[in-house]
């Protein structure tokens, strides 16, 4: 009995200190993305949906990942019904030092093998349990998880088309032209203490979020802004950028051609 304590207790150590020295060695993800935004440069996120990949052909989008610098992946889906988180986040840490961020789509998807998580928080609907309940639930685990938590603050936009989100969040997106709206959404999760917003129109969207709505929100906040859902080329990502997104997460259309990945990071680390 002494001896499983004392195997236990020696487990725990390791572990703890494995921990320490992490968090020493690894700058905060956050602290890069603020000095990233305080720089004017853009931040490139490749997103992973685990559902929509298979482990072989994952190799190939670090390779390429790798190669044309990007600057984090973010991993998540609306549903993410196989196992394969942990396995997808164990291939990129052996094979590449790129930042993998949770975005999660649910409470079910967290793996303490990621660096970070987007805390998020959907402040363009009103389901309550999406803007606080899931939150309680599952802030002890985080609590004591290695991970480094973003509070973000998670806006739908209308993309065109209803989306998963949509659907499984119980919530409607932000009108694609009401830029009032967005931004006074946008202002209010600043001033609650997010520290990111992330305006989405959703994988897959058809029409992307507006430069004249990123303008508007970018203008209106200090934190930085990240803008997904819909970016199918270099140059509606650079003119994401322009207007003042300060990371774009393109998803969809790298499944669809994975070249994307180093024509769309050339464009924005040569913005
Ligand atoms: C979806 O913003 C992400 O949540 C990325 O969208 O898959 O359309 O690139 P796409």
């Amino acid at each position: 009995m002494k001896y499983n304590y004392f195997i236990i207790e020696y487990f725990l150590m390791h572990l703890i200190s494995y921990y320490q020295n992490k968090n020493m060695v690894s700058p905060s993800i956050y602290s890069n993305i603020l000095q990233a935004k305080e720089n004017n440069t853009k931040q490139f996120a490749v997103l992973l949906d685990p559902d929509k990949l298979n482990l072989k052909s994952i190799d190939q989008i670090i390779t390429l990942a790798e190669t044309a610098h990007i600057d984090s992946f973010l991993i998540g889906g609306s549903l993410v019904v196989n196992n394969e988180l942990d396995a997808i986040i164990d291939l990129i840490k052996i094979n590449c030092e790129i930042p993998v961020i949770l975005f999660p789509g649910s409470s079910r998807q967290l793996s303490y093998k990621a660096d970070a998580l987007l805390f998020l928080t959907l402040i363009s609907g009103r389901n309550p349990d999406l803007l606080i309940g899931k939150h309680v639930e599952t802030a002890p685990f985080l609590k004591i998880s290695p991970l480094e938590i973003i509070p973000t603050g998670y806006m739908l936009i209308d993309g065109g088309v209803p989306t998963s989100v949509s659907y499984m969040s119980n919530t409607y997106p932000i009108p694609a032209t009401k830029d009032s709206i967005a931004v006074c959404t946008a202002l209010a999760g600043e001033m609650l203490g997010l520290k990111l917003i992330y305006m989405d129109a959703g994988s897959g969207a058809q029409i992307p979020v507006s430069t004249s709505m990123i303008e508007s929100v970018s203008t209106a906040i200090d934190i930085p802004l990240v803008i997904g859902g819909g970016i199918r080329t270099p140059e509606k990502a650079i003119a994401n950028a322009k207007a003042g997104a300060d990371i774009i997460v393109v998803g969809n259309a790298i499944e669809n051609d994975v070249h994307l990945i180093r024509e769309i990071a050339d464009a924005l680390h040569t913005y």
